[in-house]
This record gives C-alpha cells, sequence and structure tokens, in this order.
C-alpha cells in the first residue's frame, strides 16, 4: 500500500521510501564535474584530483555549483570511490589524459601492506565537506554519500587503472581464492565504515557503484558483486536502518533480479542497456529504480533527449522512479542540456 507523505522531505527520499510524491525526483550521476566551466576553473586551481577530493572547502563548492544552476532533487557529495584504495595505504593518482594510476596489488603480501586502521581519519575532509553542504542545502534537498562496490574497487587497485578486459582481476578471483576473500573482507569494512561515517556527517541516501559488475559471470557475479554488497548494506542498516540505499551493478543485465531479495536495499540503478519494460514487470514492484537516460542523449539535448525522457518517464511512472542518467554525465554535456532537462522532468504530467 502506498503512504502519502506528510513531512517536509526531499521528493527523492520520499521516493527512496515508497511513498507517492507529486513527481518523479531527478539528480545524475556525476553532475558535477568536467563539463561545467566553473568546475574547470577550480580544478585548474586545486592541482590533482585528489587535492581536490581532499579540500573540505573546493569540494563543497564543486558540489554546489550544479545546485545552482539546476533545479535538482539531490546533492552527491564531491569525491571519488578510488578515495578508499588511498586510505587504505595504496597510491592513487590521477593522470591528464590518462585517468587514475595505481601501484598494482600483486601478491597476499601487498594486500597484507594495506589497512583499514586510520581510514576515517584519512577521509576526514570528505565528511568535513558533507557537513559544510548539508549546511549550505535546504531541507528538502537529499545529500548522497556514495561508495565504490569491492568488484570494482579491485579491478582498479590490481589492474593499476582502467583495464580493457580486467584479466589480471578475474585470474585472481577465479583462481586462487583465498587471498582475493581477504582483499575483500577489508574492502568491504572499509567501505562500510567510510558510508556511516558519510551518513553521521549529513548523507541522507547512500548509493553503492558498482560499475563494473556486469563483467562478472555467472557464478563470480553473485560471490563478488551480490554477497559482498549484501554484507555491505547490512552493515550500514544495522547502524543506519533509516538511511535508503541504492545499488548500481552496472551492466547486470537480468541480473539485477539478485537485488530484490537483499535486505536493505531500497533502490537500484539501471544502466542503459536495460529493457525498461522487463525492468518494470520484474523489478519495480518490489524496488524503487533510478536511471536509464542514455547520457548520449543529454549530450544531444533538444527533441531528440525530450523524446527519450518521455519514454522512460512513460514507462517508469506508475510506481515509485527516480530520474537519471544509465552512467555519468560525460564531459561534452552543454550545461543548458541538463537545465532542459532538470524543466522537462518537472513539468511533465503523465
Ligand atoms: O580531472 C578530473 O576532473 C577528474 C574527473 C573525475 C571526476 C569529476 C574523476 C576521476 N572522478 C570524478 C568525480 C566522481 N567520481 C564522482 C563525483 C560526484 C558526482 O558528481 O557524481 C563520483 C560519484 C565518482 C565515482 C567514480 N569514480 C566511479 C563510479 C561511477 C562511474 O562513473 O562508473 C568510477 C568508476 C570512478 C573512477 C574514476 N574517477 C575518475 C576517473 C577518470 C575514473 C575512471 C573511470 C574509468 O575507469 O572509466
Amino acid at each position: 500500500m502506498k503512504i502519502v507523505s506528510t513531512e517536509p522531505t526531499s521528493r527523492l527520499i520520499s521516493t527512496l521510501r515508497q511513498e507517492v510524491v507529486d513527481r518523479p525526483p531527478i539528480w545524475l550521476m556525476r553532475q558535477a564535474g568536467r563539463y561545467l566551466p566553473e568546475y574547470q576553473k577550480i580544478r585548474a586551481s586545486a592541482g590533482n584530483f585528489l587535492d581536490l577530493c581532499y579540500s573540505p572547502d573546493l569540494a563543497t563548492e564543486v558540489t554546489l555549483q550544479p545546485m545552482r544552476r539546476f533545479s535538482l532533487d539531490a546533492a552527491i557529495i564531491f569525491s571519488d570511490i578510488l578515495v578508499i584504495p588511498d586510505a587504505l595505504g595504496q597510491e592513487v593518482k590521477f593522470q591528464e589524459g590518462v585517468g587514475p594510476v595505481l601501484e598494482p596489488i600483486q601478491s597476499s603480501y601487498d594486500i597484507d601492506a594495506l589497512s583499514t586502521f586510520g581510514l576515517t581519519d584519512h577521509l576526514a575532509p570528505v565528511y568535513q565537506a558533507l557537513s559544510q553542504v548539508r549546511a549550505e542545502l535546504p531541507d528538502d534537498v537529499a545529500l548522497i554519500g556514495f561508495a565504490g562496490a569491492p568488484w570494482t574497487l579491485a579491478t582498479y587497485m590490481i589492474e593499476g587503472g582502467s583495464s580493457r578486459d580486467y584479466a589480471k582481476t578475474k585470474t585472481w578471483a577465479f583462481g586462487e581464492s583465498g587471498s582475493f576473500q581477504n582483499l575483500f573482507t577489508m574492502l568491504e569494512e572499509a567501505i562500510a565504515n567510510h558510508l556511516i561515517a558519510q551518513i553521521n556527517a549529513g548523507a541522507t541516501v547512500v548509493q553503492i557503484f558498482d560499475s563494473w559488475a556486469g563483467l562478472l559471470p555467472d557464478g563470480a557475479f553473485q560471490k563478488w558483486c551480490v554477497e559482498p554488497i549484501e554484507r555491505i548494506v547490512s552493515c550500514v542498516k544495522e547502524k543506519k536502518s533509516e538511511i535508503p540505499i541504492i545499488v548500481f551493478p552496472r551492466l547486470a543485465g537480468t541480473r539485477y533480479l539478485e537485488f530484490l531479495t537483499i535486505d536493505g536495499v531500497d533502490a537500484v540503478s539501471l544502466d542503459q542497456t536495460l529493457s525498461r519494460e522487463w525492468a518494470r514487470d520484474h523489478l519495480q514492484p518490489s524496488l524503487v529504480v533510478q536511471g536509464n537516460l542514455d547520457p548520449i542523449y543529454l549530450v544531444q539535448g533538444g527533441k531528440l533527449m525530450e523524446r527519450e525522457a518521455e519514454k522512460i518517464l512513460r514507462v517508469f511512472s506508475g510506481n515509485s522512479f527516480v530520474f537519471n542518467l544509465g552512467h555519468g554525465v560525460m564531459q561534452t554535456t552543454p550545461p543548458e542540456h541538463v537545465a532542459a532537462l532538470c524543466d522537462f522532468v518537472a513539468s511533465w504530467q503523465p
């Protein structure tokens, strides 16, 4: 049964609680970042990318930039999933034109050299930014904290950066899985603690990004994507039962179904490849769904973008739904298109 919200909470939180709202909320993955000229300016002054993430005032400013321009229902804290390997003691660098570069983990000795000790101290600037952002946001705007899932983090930690085929990570996972499990145990603890600390600092929703989940074959998907996320969610919900959790197992296909039975998962974020009718029929009856506009439509804008947004709204508007992209905003996106999309969703009538 649907409950009609009477509290002045955000549209996003009401939707994640499966309450009836006036219209679907909208926020966008990577809504802050390089497509905004005001971000480029701060980025250029900050030095390296992690310095920007660890500077509370700059991270606060960059988080708020899209909120000033667009009518979004949530802010997402400006940070990165790779702050966790960095905090565990694996040095992370962002190279211009390359992306993240890490000294790859190759053995159980390398895992033993990492530690969760002092993790939340190392990440204190992120929590300070969250509380500063919370203080600036109106009460009806949600604040999203996030972390990468263990599998996605492990791919960066083992490959030493982005990868085409994840061959080293898969070889380790499929073969000698004892030491791989040790890495996951450490990551699960780190991720749960980081999410809880973000909630303590003011996050009112959290999202877990498993960007490379779809690359796992059947069986390994359950072991290295579903089960670790289940343990993390249970740990966060045990302490913070009221905070909604969104999971993004990108490219999981029909395996999105696995998340229906996990206690504590409130919503799944859908990539653009998933059949919307299938998601409506099989996922939406139990879970809130979020997504799945292809980010290229946002680069194109105009009628093409609006027609596609309309299709998404039509399919999902019969039940709890959060408007978003199927992946992050691309660097080539004209900011005016984001404004137009927010206006389109805000004024859309079934
Ligand atoms: O030079 C720059 O300005 C760096 C570009 C950039 C930005 C803006 C990176 C490097 N990270 C971010 C911010 C970021 N990353 C956010 C900010 C909040 C927001 O506005 O949404 C978030 C949520 C992330 C999460 C993230 N980082 C993911 C998961 C989501 C996804 O896109 O799949 C991943 C995989 C990363 C790793 C990462 N960070 C940055 C790069 C270039 C990469 C590698 C991406 C890849 O391997 O393809």
